[in-house]
């Protein structure tokens, strides 16, 4: 199975149904009055935290996400229905951001993130029924969904992580404490992808994560390079794995260093991370002389020896790993979330003059109203201008120096400017007024 921990994925909320425009047409009702439906509202979309899943392979294989789209309105004042939620799993520990910036870390399962907020129900003519206009031939179409690109990273979530040169025996410690099968092999390089194990010690059961093994330089890419480490940065436990024959050329010690200046190039909360150093292999009859000098040098950090082959010691290791745990919180090893999150203005636009006679209008709220608009209604047609009208829009296009005849794009819609009111233009430019631009965004 392939491990994807990283993924960009395209999500769009379901669009809003259309509202409805009709009247009521019945025998000996002379004037029935309107009685179009407003559209149903699209259907959300949620990330939600899913234990179940243990990579983002799926979503990189289908990265384009739809929301259900509500129901258009009927006549006879019947409302569209709305469109139904929908829910897209992703495995506990992913982080999502948007536009390169954290939004929310989803790092207990159950946890849901609105990735995409379906569309409004366009209002039917009913909606639009007062005192003044009792029979209006207005409706709105229904508001496209939102839009959205996220950058999902899955970052495992794990108790304890095991680190070490590639060979050191991480994966073969792990298949030792858990009921993990990972491949073991005589070869470096032989973890491509990161292992989690339920381990138990004491009646305390806690997850371990093996991945591939590190090597100086990794930082500059070297060898597997760093990517996997981030599957560590949230254990609240390391366990750095040494081979008693070192790695390549490299002494022992030298390794040691080594691997520390690597986890340090990553991050900083990895450099400070409690660190429990245990020198493998110690059936091998060089490995006792090896502990010998390990304990002398780094006296100060208790240095384990075990067998990851035979078993030996590794009694000594989760008792260890139960004792530093305990004096660690779940709590640290989470970031903070959710994230700071930037507050949406609904109102508000800008002008941005585009060269040669073109502007555009940017902005939620206009573009919204343009994706709603019916150009092909009069009404709705007078009404969208005076809504721009009462905004500022116009003040603020004639102070950007929009000419007559200029053209101001906005969402999906692109018009004419006139200076004159759009009901005094004559009949032919008012059909030449308004443009439909290339469908929908
Ligand atoms: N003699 C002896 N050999 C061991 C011991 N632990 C692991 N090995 C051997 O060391 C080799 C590497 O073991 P792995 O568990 O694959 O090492 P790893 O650290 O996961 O290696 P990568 O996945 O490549 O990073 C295998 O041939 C194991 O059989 C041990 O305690 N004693
Ligand atoms: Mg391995």
């Amino acid at each position: 199975m392939n491990f994807i921990d990283k993924v960009r994925i395209f999500v769009t909320g379901g669009d809003g149904g259309n509202g409805c425009l009709a009247f009521l047409r019945e025998k000996f009702m002379e004037f029935g009055g309107p009685n179009g439906g407003d559209g149903g509202k699209g259907g959300d979309v949620y990330l939600v935290a899913s234990p179940h899943l243990s990579t983002l392979l799926d979503l990189s294989l289908r990265p384009h996400i739809e929301g259900k789209p509500g129901n258009h309105g009927k006549g006879s004042d019947k409302t569209g229905s709305a469109g139904s939620d929908m829910v897209v799993l992703v495995p506990v520990g992913t982080v999502v951001y948007k536009d390169g910036c954290p939004e929310v870390d989803l790092a207990r399962a159950g946890a849901r993130y609105l990735a995409a907020r379906g569309g409004r129900g366009g209002r039917g003519n009913l909606s639009f029924k007062t005192r003044l206009n009792t029979a209006p031939r207005l409706a709105e179409k229904g508001e496209p969904g939102e839009r959205v690109a996220l950058d999902l990273q899955l970052k495992l979530i794990a108790d304890v992580g095991l680190v070490g040169f590639p060979n050191a025996g991480k994966s073969s410690l792990l298949a030792r404490i858990s009921q993990a099968r990972p491949k073991v092999a005589d070869y470096p390089f032989t973890t491509l992808a990161p292992n989690l194990g339920v381990a138990s010690h004491k009646g305390i059961h806690f997850v371990v994560a093996d991945i591939p093994g590190i090597i100086a330089g990794a930082h500059r890419g070297k060898g597997l390079g760093m990517e996997f480490l981030r599957h560590v940065e949230r254990a609240r436990v390391l366990v750095h794995l040494i081979d008693p024959a070192g790695y390549g050329n490299q002494s022992l010690l030298e390794g040691i260093k080594a691997i520390e200046a690597e986890l340090k190039a990553f991050s900083s909360r990895l450099a400070v991370k409690p660190r429990i150093l245990v020198l493998n292999k110690m059936d091998l009859p060089e490995s006792a002389d090896a502990l010998k000098q390990l304990k002398a040098r780094q006296r100060a950090r208790r240095p384990l020896g075990i067998s990851a082959a035979t078993g030996a010691g590794v009694s000594a290791l989760l008792d260890r790993i139960i004792l530093e745990l305990s004096r660690r919180p779940v709590a640290d090893t989470l970031a903070p979330a959710p994230f700071g999150q930037v507050a949406r203005v609904d109102t508000g636009f800008r002008v941005e003059p585009l060269g040669g006679g073109r502007f555009e209008l940017k902005g939620r709220f206009v573009e919204r109203a343009a994706a709603m608009l019916d150009s092909s209604l009069p009404e709705a047609l007078d009404r969208f201008q005076k809504t721009l009208k009462r905004i500022g829009v116009d003040k603020a296009l004639r102070l950007a120096a929009v000419q007559e005849g200029d053209f101001v794009r906005c969402g999906v819609m692109e018009f004419e400017w006139s200076d004159q009111p759009y009901r005094s233009l004559p009949r032919a430019r008012r059909n030449k007024r308004t443009r439909i631009g290339v469908g929908r965004k």
